[in-house]
């Protein structure tokens, strides 16, 4: 367990000692593992002679330690629990320190570990520590080479970063494999992988004209599974030689595939590895959403070769420069590649719904963190989502031109460098001659601003004239907040539902029909002229920044700007408006009266799947706007919550709704479900959503012909996609029998896939049946479950605890403590996947007083379980104190 000691930003001192190359070898075994390492070290500039050098280092077995090729004396070192320092280090010298470490019983997933029988490392953030001594710091960048020696049998493929430069036999039937980086990294990038592998290759030719060999490996059985990754692969270098001028620098990227993986995937240089959720996929196995999850996935991961590899960061509190950076890239490259409209409203519904209530929470922190115990506890919502949104905003601000002239400014300065977020925003000021200054509190400042509109019109002058005001809640630390520079982007829209030509008093003529309005003040008014009518304002237009936009809106103006905008986000985003008003509204109503939605707003549904065809809009669009907001989303904007009554409000709207459209939804669904071959295309996809939202709704009606179009669904799809929507909402289905027969037939049926077992998983641990924690309880013990396995976690336990709010709320507290009994259990495991799960308590205070004490006591025992890692004692301790 690593210490309770918090981390400061602001103690960030250069390291004392640089390594410009280590020399590994790595001698594999399950429980003695022989790590050999070379240390070509100097004292950096400016430090004083004498200065200690303090190698990172934890659960290492230290066999011999040199300076110079003579053996250290014991007296002229100290190793304690975190650390070995030398207190005597001569001004530059070559360490070399043999280690043995024991990756079978490593179920933390960090630094050298085991999964089915072959060795993976993930070494970000501080992994390397377990594997050697080092500097383990993002700036202390060297070259590495790795020789891998192993069972040649068990171990035929040996990986690791960089490129393959010898390989020979050895006694013993071992064999071994040398791998040299020409680029100097940080130890956080270093990779090793060795296995029985098989892998699927392609190529790459770049603009510059080379070739590169992209090589994805998986366990034998999966080659049929990793034809969409390796097109995705091919897809990224492409786009990022065309939208940023990057071109990949080695000759060979690599890809490996590992079903025991702490997150998604990991970009270490040259060998990137991957969660098999995020690789392997086939029509039969996985859903459209799987797909578009390993296209952007593959494409992250790729994207860090510049933005985090080539330039990386000083310290963990940059970490956001560059996975906020990577995030915004991954986002544009899915929205080049699919559907614009759709990868935006989808990524602003997860910020919403996750990253606003994280900044409203206990856990608030900024982009940029000041402090942390745990640097794993900073993978979060705010450092990646929010982080994205900041990077979009200087797009938003510098138009795409501008934006490419300050990430080209970036990389000629900092290539090969580690760096900070003020760098960023500086190469983004510099390269367009602007001043950014205030755009720094966004980097500062925890919390998510609110902006208050409204609008006067002046029919004489024909003026519009829009107010904003700018403010944001205080955040634990953070009681005072200063203006933030936020770019909001407006139209106006007559009552034809036509965008007016945009013209601010002063300007000679309109340019366009949205301007970017800059924000900066606590409040500003902008005054727009020759308005020939009272115009309905669409306001913040693309999301264009992460803030809550207060306008008091009418249900028909709502009604008309879900018609009319457009922009598709903000036609989106009326529609939810519309439907949160409604949800509250019921919410807050006498329990005893009647839960009924007026005429307009089911009138408004009804148009929007009138034309289902889709004559204007892109179906995958009404998807977007029929569903209904999630309850997590409407629980942030509630106080003293009873979750149970919100979730019967949800639940009796989706009812009333599917039985209002009934013809027209079940005239959408035959009209879509039209027997076409599966085929994963932008098309295909959308017309899938649109379906299978029909399904949604019309499962909610108790008619046997629904049943059997259910059954008929799971029964007859050749795609996955669309048996697992039939499958969830008979599972869902308040008249059927619980889909049992459907349920075993699935788990009879992919019993050895792991990942389509997941979904079954989760399908249980979501439903809304009565009777769910039990059945949650009862999976623990089935063989497909473990509580080693990552996936199975965020599967079964994590999916009930995060994502029924129904059931995870129920008034007795049942569920509640059964999370904190798992979270106990978890924590001696792997405390990087407890820590996320104690997450589920976080909002505690949202919720009603009884329900509250009750999360409040299970709190308190997680926290005071003796032995708890620091991962888990920071996340409670913070909900405690919140
Ligand atoms: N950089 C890794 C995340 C590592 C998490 C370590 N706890 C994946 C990514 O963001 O691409
Ligand atoms: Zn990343």
């Amino acid at each position: 367990m690593s210490s309770r000691q918090a981390i400061h930003r602001l103690d960030y001192t250069p390291p004392s000692y640089l390594i410009d190359r280590v020399d590994l070898t790595f001698d594999l075994d399950d429980t003695q593992t022989k790590v050999t390492s070379r240390l070509i070290m100097r004292r950096n500039a400016g430090v004083a002679a004498g200065s200690p050098l303090v190698l990172h280092g934890e659960e290492l077995r230290l066999e011999s330690i040199k300076l110079d090729g003579a053996p250290l004396p014991k007296d002229a070192y100290q190793v304690d629990e975190n650390t070995l320092t030398i207190a005597d280090m001569p001004e530059d010298g070559i360490l070399e320190i043999d280690t043995l470490i024991d990756p079978a019983s490593n179920t933390s997933l960090m630094g050298l570990y085991q999964s089915n029988g072959n060795f993976f490392t993930q070494c970000e953030a501080e992994g390397f520590r377990k594997i050697t001594y080092y500097l383990d710091r993002p700036d202390v960048m060297a070259k590495f080479t790795t020789t891998i020696i192993a069972d040649k049998a068990k171990y035929p493929v040996l990986l690791s970063n960089g490129n393959r430069v010898g390989a020979g036999t050895l006694d013993k039937n071992r064999h071994w494999v040398k791998w040299v980086d020409p680029f100097k990294k940080p130890a956080y990038l270093f990779a090793l992988v060795a296995g029985k592998l098989v892998v699927l290759s392609g190529t790459h030719n770049t603009q510059s004209g080379r070739t590169i060999n992209i090589e994805i490996y998986v366990e034998p059985g999966n080659l049929d599974r990793c034809h969409h990754a390796l097109a995705a692969a091919q897809k990224s270098m492409a786009w990022d030689e065309e939208r940023f001028g990057l071109e990949y620098d080695l000759d060979t990227y690599m890809i490996v595939a590992v079903s025991d993986f702490n997150m998604g995937a990991m970009e270490n240089k040259g060998l990137n590895i991957f969660n098999t959720k995020y690789v392997l996929a086939k029509p039969e196995t996985a859903t459209d959403v799987d797909f578009d999850g390993i296209d952007a996935v593959v494409a992250h991961e790729y994207f860090h070769n510049w933005t985090g590899n080539r330039v990386t960061c000083r310290d963990w509190f940059q970490l956001s420069l560059k996975e906020g950076l990577t995030v915004y890239r991954d986002q544009e490259f899915s929205s080049d590649i699919g559907s614009r409209a759709v990868q935006r409203i989808s990524n602003v519904r997860a910020l919403r719904t996750s990253q606003f209530a994280e900044d409203a929470g206990p856990q608030a922190h900024p982009v940029r963190p000041d402090e942390y115990l745990e640097i794993n506890n900073f993978y979060t919502m705010t450092i990646y989502e929010k982080g994205s949104e900041v990077v979009r905003m200087y797009e938003t601000l510098l138009g795409r031109e501008g934006f490419r002239l300050g990430m080209d400014l970036y990389f000629k300065r900092h290539d090969g460098q580690a760096v900070t977020c003020d760098d960023f925003r500086a190469a983004m000021a510099d390269a367009n001659n602007v001043d950014l200054e205030q755009f720094e509190r966004w980097y500062s400042q925890a919390g998510t601003p609110r902006v208050s509109a409204s609008g006067v019109y002046n029919a004489g002058a024909q003026t519009y004239t829009l107010t904003l005001k700018q403010s944001c809640a205080p955040t634990p630390g953070q009681t005072q907040k200063l203006p933030f520079h936020i770019p909001v982007a407006i139209g106006l829209i007559d009552r034809r539902g036509q965008d007016l030509p945009l013209q601010l008093v002063g300007e000679p003529e309109s340019t366009a029909t949205t301007r970017v309005l800059q924000l900066r003040e606590p409040e500003q008014t902008f005054t727009f002229i020759n308005v020939p009518c009272l115009p309905v304002p669409s306001l913040l237009r693309d999301f264009s920044a992460p803030v809550v936009l207060e306008y008091d809106y009418s249900d028909d103006d709502l009604a008309f700007l879900m018609a009319h905008d457009s922009d598709a986000f903000a036609r989106w985003e009326a529609a939810n408006t519309l439907a949160c008003k409604l949800i509250k509204q019921l919410y807050a109503q006498d329990a005893a009266l009647p839960l009924a939605a007026p005429d307009n707003f089911i009138a408004a549904y009804r148009k929007l799947i009138a034309k289902p065809a889709g004559e204007a809009l892109d179906p995958a669009l009404i998807a977007l706007m029929l569903q209904l907001p999630q309850e997590n989303y409407l629980l942030e904007q509630l106080s003293d919550v009873d979750p149970t009554r919100l979730a019967f409000v949800c639940q009796s709207i989706k009812q009333q709704i599917a039985r209002e459209l009934r013809q027209e939804l079940l005239a959408a669904y035959q009209q879509l479900n039209d027997g076409t071959p599966y085929h994963y295309n932008g098309e295909q996809v959308a017309r899938r959503s649109l379906k299978n939202v029909c399904l949604d709704y019309l499962a909610e009606l108790d008619e046997a012909m629904v049943g059997s179009l259910l059954a008929d669904q799971y029964r007859k799809a050749d795609n996955m996609t669309d048996r697992l929507a039939a499958l969830k909402a008979l599972v869902n289905r308040t008249g059927g029998d619980g889909a049992e027969t459907q349920l075993a037939d699935f788990a009879g049926q992919w019993i050895d896939d792991a990942l389509v077992m997941d979904k079954w998983f989760t399908l249980q641990a979501t439903s809304r049946r009565q009777g769910t924690l039990g059945r949650v309880q009862s999976l623990l013990n089935h063989h497909a479950f473990s509580l080693k396995n990552p996936n199975k976690v965020r599967a079964l336990i994590a999916a009930f605890c995060l994502q029924n709010p129904q059931h995870f709320h129920a008034a007795d507290g049942y569920a509640y403590a059964f999370a904190a009994e798992q979270i106990i259990a978890l924590d001696a495991i792997n405390p990087q996947i407890a820590a996320r799960l104690a997450s589920c308590f976080n909002r505690w205070s949202k919720i009603e007083p009884k329900r509250r004490e009750l999360m409040k006591q299970e709190l308190e025992r997680i926290r005071d379980h003796e032995g708890l890692s620091s991962d888990t004692f920071e996340i409670v301790s913070k909900a405690l104190a919140g």
